[in-house]
């Protein structure tokens, strides 16, 4: 399976028609037969790629978005709530948006406007006006608190830095045993790291809560391995015709700067969150069982997450990697969420 990672590489069929429908006209949409309600608590810190994963969340008819809980990362903790309501709100979406933790738990903060804009978030200015105050009840208690509401029923999806989750999981240990499915999306597992050598992004922010996570919750991991290539072609808007609302945000969102598009630049945008809610629609990822471990050391290595992929040191498995993606899929299911959305 790694050797058809390392090697994989999505080759655009027609340039002209990369995904298979028509600009502006009818869209291609793979998903037949009888199909589940998820039920969602997204964590999140928007940023562009949360933006778009959102977007396809509140989209799609198959995802039910009960609540988003926000976290410092791409930008600051009182940017990525403000960001949330106000993409909650261009969604009509009425659910709680509760503020979480305004830096990792041991580790300074670092942010990223550089690739996700002013206010972590291109675009802002095209979405209605939210605040981001905290409330009474902190991220990671409503986290908590969702569990114990949804029980079973509840799929939790953190994708930025781990520290809500952390401290959720802090707060119930039971926690993992009360949900759904949980995902978690960071990492570089099996290929290399993008704010370093060896390390993702949500993961370096925060690897202590990280370790925590892998430590605590049999999470699916869905980290570089498959995000880059959870890829959306350049042209992408022009298959939204121009009165489609969410048009001018999309076209933003996925105006990366070009440092950021030279990781991908054959294949188009990577939008990294985007592959959990695709997963949740369409199931496009393929997982694997390994024990993973998190560097939490201060080396060139910190923020790593190490893979057992041979099986040396002989633990069992604790996570289920995600080995694999369906481009074309992702790319469906990002259409199809669209849709929804007029
Ligand atoms: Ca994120």
């Amino acid at each position: 399976m790694f050797g058809r990672l390392a090697h994989a590489h999505w080759e655009r069929p027609d340039a002209k028609n990369p995904i298979g429908g028509a600009p502006g006209g009818t869209l291609p949409l793979a998903f037949d037969g009888p199909r589940m309600t998820e039920r969602v608590l997204f964590d999140t810190d928007p940023g562009c790629d949360d933006a778009l994963m959102l977007a396809m969340a509140f989209g799609h008819p198959d995802v039910d978005v009960v609540g988003l809980t926000t976290v410092a990362g791409n930008t600051t903790v009182e940017n990525t709530t403000a960001n949330a309501r106000a993409i909650a709100s261009f969604a009509g979406a009425e659910i709680p948006v509760v503020r979480g933790a305004g830096r990792p738990l041991v580790s300074d903060l670092s942010t990223a406007e550089w690739v996700h804009g002013e206010r972590g978030l291109r675009g802002r200015e095209l979405l209605p006006d939210a605040d981001g105050e905290r409330g009474d009840r902190h991220a990671a208690a409503h986290i908590v608190a969702a569990a114990r509401e949804y029980g079973a029923d509840l799929t939790i999806a953190a994708v930025g830095p781990f520290t809500n989750f952390a401290l959720a999981l802090a707060l119930e240990p039971d926690l993992p045993e009360m949900v759904g499915d949980i995902y978690v999306m960071g990492g570089a597992t099996l290929t290399a790291g993008n704010v370093t050598p060896a390390a993702e992004a949500n993961v370096h922010n925060d690897p202590e809560a990280a370790s925590r996570v892998v430590q605590d919750c049999r999470a699916n991991l869905v980290g570089l391995d498959v995000t880059m290539e959870a890829t959306l072609p350049f042209d992408l808007p022009d298959y939204l015709d121009d009165t489609h609302p969410w048009k001018g945000v999309v076209s933003e969102w996925l105006d990366y700067p070009a440092e950021v598009n030279d990781f991908v630049e054959d294949s188009g945008y990577a939008v990294h969150d985007a592959a959990v809610a695709a997963d949740l629609i369409g199931g496009v990822l393929d997982f694997e069982p390994y024990h993973v471990e998190v560097d939490t050391s201060q080396g060139p290595s910190r923020g790593s997450t190490i893979c057992d992929y041979h099986g040396i040191g002989d633990e069992a498995a604790n996570t289920d990697v995600a080995v694999a993606i369906d481009t074309e899929g992702f790319r469906e299911c990002f259409l199809e969420s669209m849709e929804g959305l007029r």
